[in-house]
């Protein structure tokens, strides 16, 4: 049990190896701690091909501006590579052009800081359009204040961790270029925008409720949107979202129509996945789609329960969720993979302040409680109406029956008496027939 030490990486071979540092300073304030942050840092490069050979954890007043490290560390560092065989300096932080450059210099080795690391992982990742030209984005906004003198240091850091960035693309580009190329692909995400706004506007003018799945990378909200899609229908792989046991697995949203047997109807929203320190870049690359979690008349937090660290994972996603302004957006704390924990293990989590239910999304355990919970919370905008459609109102007397709750219902001679819970679009649309 524990750290996320099993989950595994997308690439098979090991790129490199890394000696890994991370500082806490003093005086800056984190809503992380060194060591959550290193572990995870560890995750990040394991997901990236990159074996971590040693690890170097230093507390100090402040950092040093034109080299990062301190000249005792970096003689450390130096004798380390050359005991592990390390071609690669893993820094838990984001580094400047100059430090970058000057770390490089004195130490001969490829430096990679935890940002530049991250939106690797997401470039192998991403699939659709959107999601490239989001990471592609990121990436460029990363880069342009880390060119320093001319295109060499770009060229070097653009082309991604040993070169395999960008979908293999090496970048020679100087800042002017660089302006001209985050414009075109502004432009080019806008489109794409504008697109999706389309089903957006078609999925609210269904009046459903919209529920999205958010959390930690690895969580299994992928594998819980799945479970929810089967509970009615046998469905194909393709309409499924997928789910992988790596980091990252889904970059762009997903969104299906969940249709419960007592008609309970919901859009449900599958999300990418947080971790610790998100480059700004990439959540502001990916505020576009991650608008949708915005949107949202309920949020999931999905947590792996059966990690040591989930607290600290749920504490990432609340951060990610107010800085993207929906910490007002009611919600429910899944606690998933229950059936890795035993049972005790499992009371001690269960004490926490808001509604949680623990659930196994592969197995289905619990679901059925949870439906149970996201019923209390989305349903609460409704209220219950009695009404009588008359038989000729044929198109209204199914919607009834096909599309809300009802409580009960029954056949008279003038027309269909029904008791239902109705939302406020309905409540209007069916004024008529209210008794
Ligand atoms: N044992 C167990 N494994 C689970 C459960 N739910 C998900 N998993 C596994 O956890 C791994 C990650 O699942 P995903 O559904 O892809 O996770 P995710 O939260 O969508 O991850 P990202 O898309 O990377 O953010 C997969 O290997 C799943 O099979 C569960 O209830 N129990
Ligand atoms: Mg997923």
């Amino acid at each position: 049990m524990g750290r996320p030490g099993k989950v595994k990486g997308f690439i098979d071979s090991v790129i490199g190896k890394a000696i890994v540092v991370g500082i806490e300073v003093y005086s800056r304030k984190s809503d992380v701690s060194l060591e959550d942050s290193l572990a995870e840092l560890k995750e990040l490069s394991h997901a990236a091909g990159i074996e971590t050979v040693y690890t170097i954890s230093q507390k100090k007043n402040r950092i040093e501006s034109g080299t990062y490290l301190g000249s005792g560390k970096i003689g450390e560092i130096k004798a380390l590579a050359a005991r592990f065989g390390a071609d690669i300096l893993l820094v838990d932080d984001e580094l400047s052009g100059i430090q970058i450059r000057n770390l490089e210099a004195e130490l001969d080795m490829e430096i990679i800081d935890r940002t530049s690391l991250i939106l690797d992982i997401f470039a192998n990742r991403a699939k659709s359009k959107e999601g490239k030209l989001q990471v592609e984005l990121a990436r460029m906004r990363y880069e342009k204040p880390r060119i320093v003198g001319g295109s060499t240091q770009l060229s070097k850091q653009a082309g991604g961790i040993g070169s395999r960035g960008l979908g293999e693309k090496k970048l020679e580009l100087d800042r002017r270029t660089i302006d001209k190329k985050i414009k075109d692909v502004e432009r080019s995400i806008e489109a794409l925008k504008k697109q999706r706004e389309v089903q957006k506007n078609k999925r609210k003018k269904s009046h459903l409720q919209t529920v999205a799945l958010i959390g930690y990378t690895n969580a299994g909200k992928s594998t819980l949107m799945n479970t929810f899609l089967r509970i009615n229908n046998p469905i194909k792989s393709k309409h499924e979202s997928p789910v992988a046991d790596m980091l990252f697995a889904t970059l762009d949203p997903f969104h299906r129509k969940v249709k419960l047997k007592n008609n309970l109807e919901f859009i449900l929203t599958d999300t990418v996945g947080f971790v610790s320190k998100l480059p700004h870049t990439l959540v502001d690359a990916f505020m576009s789609t991650l608008e949708e979690v915005r949107d949202a008349d309920l949020l999931l937090y999905v947590v792996d329960i059966s990690n040591d660290e989930y607290e600290h994972q749920l504490k990432v996603t609340k951060n990610v969720v107010k800085e993207l302004g929906a910490q007002d957006i009611p919600y429910l704390i899944v606690q998933n993979k229950k059936d890795r924990l035993d049972p005790e293990k499992l009371l001690e989590g269960c004490d926490l302040l808001e509604t949680s239910v623990p659930i196994s999304a592969l197995s289905g355990d619990g679901i059925d409680e949870l439906i149970v919970e996201i019923e209390k919370k989305i349903m609460k905008d409704y209220e219950i109406k009695d009404l009588v459609i008359p038989f000729e109102e044929g198109s209204m007397l199914n919607y009834i029956l096909e599309n809300t709750k009802v409580i009960e219902h029954e056949y008279l001679d003038d027309g269909l008496h029904v008791k239902a819970h109705l939302n406020k679009h309905d409540i209007k649309r069916y004024n008529l027939f209210l008794v």
